[in-house]
């Protein structure tokens, strides 16, 4: 019998009860006591759930309140020293704290730092560690969790993230060090950790080891070797399955066979070559995880293909050894295709949520022979379905050459005549508050309670209150708001060709917050501008420059679920040429700055070196097809944020922006470090405050900020503006961050006046 097993699931509900109970919390609204029933709640159905599908081993502790990564935090007690935590059990406010800063209560600390899980769409809280610092089990969540399932009948599989990459993802504080050096101070708390685990019955525990799957260095795997010798020395019974994924092992095969753990999982679907490596090197007695259908993508899997990989692993490996599962955690895909009762019944049979990738997994691990078989004729019927191909958007793709992605003339050209401002302009990145009211004015309008022409009026009052108050803040360079998005991926996903959407598709990025990622199912174009009428209107309001707003190819490729039947530089290509389109209408509607956001670019670099050039190449080339149309009076800017910009730095100059604004406030000086190093042509808007925060900076702290940008960028390059949107903030903590803001600004003019 294989083993039907799932890694994680989605914690957040079919109705966002989690989302609903974790902000009501916040707001006051709840108690601690109701939140967390309603995780309890959610934990129960989605195992008795996964259970009545048919899964033999079932996760639990993948659940989390905000982040895996944090829970680690909170498990081993790395709680940095600002958040006054006295060394017990890590509370629900100091948690929250750690995720989102807080303010008041005599209280005022920023939040940890937060990234890109490898390269999804979902953020982690970034552990800080000091050099020397000490760990303790500071939380009771993976056995109290355990034993929740324990009391349903469910033998589960608790998940903790592993020691090497929870140390790996870390970032250090203070003097720079080898984060590697923790390890010896740390494993003591993982292996007592397993041990209570153990003593709560547990008979498999998941230990995730992405980290495992990307470059790694020599010392690096070593400390893989010496991190599971010492956890393998714990003399109970429970075994280790160490969870790999996202990428294939490939240089890290040894290591990855030589830990002494009982189990192994490995991602067959971005990875299927490693198989034939990986077995016949199998070691005797090991239990095989294949990770045959995708976590990361909604199409309805290829059964036969599928069992196929598995009947190879199985003569290796024994059927008592061999473990079905998805590729990675079903938490990045949305919850259930059944919610679904809008979308067309072709593009239906195609697609699979987590639960029916579960089924899947069921399917493949019984052998199910009709399933197998519908599951081709479903495949057959997308190949040769007519709604794919579009043969005028192939033609234009073919015909585009280098000519296309170059503007004219030099930045330093281009710049004398586009808009004039003064040293350190101020702007925003491009959305504000979407209050409750404006979200309820959608949904009324989805609901036929407002006709069109009343939403639309009441976006237009909207623009019309936000256009004035950032004149009588005093911004340079306005923006409308953006309060007719729902999301910067989604409402464009909405309004191009070969772009299906669906109504509860819900995936995690960070937190309590969400998007229903669009599904690029066929060629990509533009029927109709998208967004000319709000800049136009906006425009029209003032006197100051306002920056028409546009989301880039690569960033709408990235956060969509994509075709998986061609290149993905083919689709960046015909999503390029849309967005062109839209480009050039805002310029002939006479919008002079034009703001296209990148804030995936960096996020879609493959997670080997050696796939990174040619992503580059082809990622770049898509934002260049998209801007290098405009006349050299239009001042294309763009942004990125959430990534580690270093890497990338040389990239971003070949993207020939006239500006881009930058992710910076959270991450300190690192971004500053890496301008040091490289003299950036054009011109940059490092991010001044942190916007996921929803603490007002001090007008002083932000005057530090730009005073160190200006020690290594020159003054007529910089931009003042915040870290990213302002869509997920109040109105009032927005008002008062952007006159500090912008008090600040008018502080650097004037201290600079005399030279
Ligand atoms: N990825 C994408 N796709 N988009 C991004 O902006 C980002 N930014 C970064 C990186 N990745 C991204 C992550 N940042 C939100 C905010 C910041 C993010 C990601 C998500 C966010 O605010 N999400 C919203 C949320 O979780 C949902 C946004 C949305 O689609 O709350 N809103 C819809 C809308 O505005 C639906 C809103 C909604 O929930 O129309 N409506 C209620 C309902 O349907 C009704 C509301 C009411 O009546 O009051 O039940
Ligand atoms: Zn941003």
């Amino acid at each position: 019998m294989i083993i039907a097993s799932n890694l994680g699931f989605p914690p957040l509900g079919a109705a966002r009860e989690l989302k609903r109970a974790t902000e009501g919390y916040w707001a006051g609204k709840l108690s601690a006591q109701q939140l967390l029933a309603t995780g309890a709640e959610l934990r129960r159905r989605h195992w008795e759930l996964q259970r009545a599908i048919g899964i033999d081993r079932i996760p639990a502790n993948d659940f989390s309140f905000y982040d895996r990564m944090l829970d680690t935090c909170a498990l081993v007690g790395a709680v940095p020293p600002r958040y006054g935590w006295k060394g017990n059990e890590v509370d629900a406010d100091t948690y929250f704290a750690m995720a989102r800063g807080s303010q008041g209560k005599g209280r005022d600390v920023t939040a940890m730092e937060m990234t890109k899980w490898f390269d999804t769409n979902y953020h982690y809280i970034v552990p800080e560690l000091e050099r020397g610092q000490s760990f303790r089990l500071a939380s009771k969540k993976p056995v109290a969790e355990f034993r929740e399932a324990k009391a349903l009948g469910i033998d589960a599989t608790p998940v903790l993230i592993g020691p090497i990459t929870f140390l790996l993802l870390a970032k250090t504080k203070g003097t720079r060090f080898d984060r590697l050096s923790l390890l010896d101070a740390l494993l003591p708390v993982y292996a007592e950790a397993l041990s209570a685990l153990a003593a709560a019955g547990a008979t498999w525990i998941q230990l995730d080891e992405p980290c495992l799957a990307l470059d790694r260095s020599e010392a690096e795997r070593a400390a893989y070797l010496h991190a599971y010798s010492h956890l393998a020395k714990r003399g109970d019974k429970t075994q280790l399955l160490v969870a790999t994924y996202f990428a294939g092992l490939d240089d890290n095969v040894a290591t990855a066979l030589a830990l002494p753990v009982q189990g192994l999982h490995v991602d067959l679907v971005r990875a299927p070559d490693q198989l034939d490596r990986l077995l016949s090197e199998w070691p005797k007695g090991r239990t095989l995880s294949a990770g045959v259908i995708d976590g990361r993508n909604v199409w309805r899997a290829n059964l036969q293909a599928q069992r196929a990989l598995l009947d190879r692993a199985m003569k290796t490996v024994g059927d008592d050894r061999l473990w079905v599962a998805p590729s990675c955690s079903l938490l990045h895909t949305p919850l259930d295709l059944d919610l679904e009762t809008k979308l067309d019944p072709e593009l239906k049979g195609w697609l699979a949520f987590a639960k029916q990738k579960l089924q899947e997994v069921v399917s493949l691990a019984k052998g199910d022979r009709g399933a197998v078989e519908a599951s081709s004729t479903a495949a057959k019927s997308r190949r040769a379905s007519k709604r794919i191909n579009d043969a005028s958007v192939q033609r234009r793709a073919a015909a585009v050459s280098e000519k296309d992605r170059v503007r004219p003339a030099p930045y330093a050209v281009r710049r004398k005549t586009q808009v004039a401002l003064p040293r350190y302009p101020t702007t925003t990145i491009g959305s504000f508050p979407q209050t409750a009211e404006v979200r309820a004015a959608r949904r009324k309008l989805h609901d036929s309670q407002l006709t069109a022409e009343e939403y639309d009026a009441f976006i237009e009052s909207q623009i019309g209150k936000t256009v004035a108050l950032q004149e009588e803040i005093g911004l340079d360079v306005l923006v409308h708001g953006e309060f007719e998005r729902n999301d910067m991926v989604e409402y464009f996903g909405e309004q191009l060709a070969g772009f299906a959407f669906t109504e509860h598709g819900w995936v995690q990025s960070y937190g309590t917050r969400y998007v229903k990622p669009p599904i690029i199912f066929g060629d990509v174009s533009r029927p109709s501008a998208m967004t000319v009428r709000w800049s136009r209107y906006a425009q029209s309001l003032t006197k100051r420059p306002v920056k028409g707003m546009l989301t880039g190819p690569v960033t709408i490729l990235q956060w969509s679920f994509v075709r998986d039947d061609q290149p993905r530089a083919e689709t960046a290509k015909q999503l390029a040429l849309a967005i062109r389109d839209e480009v050039l209408d805002l310029e002939a509607a006479g919008i002079r700055v034009i703001q296209i956001d990148e804030p995936a670019l960096r996020e879609g670099l493959p997670l080997r070196r050696a796939d990174w050039a040619d992503y580059l190449h082809w990622a770049v080339d898509a934002f260049r097809l998209a801007t290098a149309g405009v006349r050299d009076a239009t001042q294309i800017h763009t942004h990125m944020c959430y990534s580690e910009f270093n890497d990338v730095l040389r990239v971003i100059e070949r993207m020939d922006a006239d500006v881009i604004s930058i992710e910076n406030a959270r991450s300190g000086s690192e971004l500053l470090q890496g301008f040091e190093q490289y003299k950036y042509p054009n011109e940059i808007g490092p991010g001044v405050y942190d916007i996921h925060s929803p603490r007002v900076p001090a007008t002083s702290e932000i005057t530090g900020a730009l005073k160190n940008m200006a020690r290594v960028l020159d003054d007529t390059q910089i931009w003042v503006n915040p870290d990213c949107g302002l869509k997920t903030r109040g109105w009032d903590e927005t008002l008062a961050a952007l006159r500090n803001m912008v008090e600040a600004a008018k502080g650097m003019r004037d201290g600079k006046r005399e030279t």
